[in-house]
């Protein structure tokens, strides 16, 4: 029997694309129950050809769910995921809540797809999206040769903020074309034609939220706590598609050939690699809208002998958060049967 299956925040930028994601790739489904907030109850959302009324999570019953995808933020899963996982629900969650506990496994699914078989709270966590398409690139690497620091420089699309913001940098940008005032509200300042390094909050060692996940979500995913990650996040004007400058050094030396031949051969990896003429990933190009991760401009690092650089672009929305959640849930489904 196919498991019944509710979405919550479901009218979110994530949430809709959990849905788009479900339906393309056919995940068998039971009852399915969409949810958000009061304020966008009774509306509808698309399901493949069908339109789902739109449930309020605040006086939904989670009995009998087997699967719930949660992306509504952190507040909305501590409340609630418990409740929906007590209730019989598998809760795979988008947000950042339970990332850092022991007893909840995050979880990418091409590099450590087991750890999701272990949750005694009935919680899988999804990892940040920045760390998501990071790992996909490097997990083959820390397998091959160990990778001993990493150095990245994030290039973050706004839809990683919200639906808020994708309507902040339109706004900006044609009012702006038009000699309009930009009137930053959802970030500190103005986003349009302009590069922000800040994405998250700012903590009491000088870097953000966004740059800390970066670090301890890598050496909890990859298992391995002498990781040394530096991070600069930067978001920068760019709609859909997160981009990152990774720059890494290895335990034993792997030549940038060896690594291109070893990410040529990994799942949910496209080498575009022909640099010459604009062969080198972009999110407008390349990732928007796609489900791979894609890695470009492999280089040995001129600056250190075990050095390598790569630059790596995902769909934020999907591989980033929608797509790695319904492979979650694929995992969960096999093993139902
Ligand atoms: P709503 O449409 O009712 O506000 P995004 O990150 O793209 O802004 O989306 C956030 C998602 O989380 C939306 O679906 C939003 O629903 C949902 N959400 C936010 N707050 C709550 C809440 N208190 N209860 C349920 N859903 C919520
Ligand atoms: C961004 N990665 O681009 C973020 C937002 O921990 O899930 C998602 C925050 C999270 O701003």
């Amino acid at each position: 029997q196919s498991p019944n299956v509710a979405i919550v925040g479901a009218t979110g930028a994530v949430g809709e694309t959990m849905l788009k994601i479900l339906a393309e790739r056919k995940f068998p489904v039971g009852r399915l129950h969409v949810l958000a907030s009061e304020r966008s109850a009774g509306g509808k959302v698309e399901f493949g050809a069908k339109k789902i009324v739109v449930e309020d999570l605040a006086t939904f019953d989670p009995a009998g769910i087997d699967i719930a995808l949660f992306s509504a933020g952190g507040s909305v899963s501590r409340e609630y995921a418990p409740k929906f996982a007590a209730a019989g629900a598998v809760v795979i969650d988008n947000s950042s809540a339970f990332r850092q506990d022991d007893d909840v496994p995050l979880v990418v699914a091409e590099v450590n797809p087991d750890a999701a078989r272990n949750r005694p709270r009935g919680i899988i966590a999804n990892p940040n999206c920045s760390t998501m398409q990071m790992l996909v690139a490097l997990a083959p690497i820390h397998r091959a040769a160990g990778i001993e620091r990493i150095n990245v420089a994030t290039y973050q699309s706004v839809s990683g903020t919200g639906r808020r913001a994708l309507e902040e940098l339109g706004r900006q940008t044609a009012g702006m074309l038009n000699f309009q005032d930009p009137r930053p509200e959802v970030y500190p300042v103005q986003i349009a034609f302009n590069v922000i390094p800040h994405g998250g909050d700012f903590c009491d060692n000088g870097y953000t939220t966004e740059e800390m996940k970066l670090v301890w979500e890598t050496r909890k995913i990859l298992g391995d706590d002498s990781i040394a990650v530096n991070a600069t996040v930067v978001r920068v004007p760019v709609f859909y598609g997160h981009s990152e400058a990774v720059h890494l050094e290895t335990r034993d030396k792997l030549s940038a050939a060896d690594a291109r031949a070893l990410l040529e051969a990994a799942p949910g990896i496209e080498v575009v690699d022909a640099p010459e003429g604009g062969g080198y990933p972009t999110p407008v190009t390349h990732a928007s809208g796609k489900d791979p991760v894609y890695v470009g401009r492999i280089r040995d690092d001129i600056s250190h002998p075990r050095g390598l650089s790569l630059w790596v672009v995902a769909d934020n929305i999907r591989k980033g958060a929608a797509l790695n959640a319904v492979q979650l849930a694929e995992l969960v489904l096999a093993e139902r049967s």
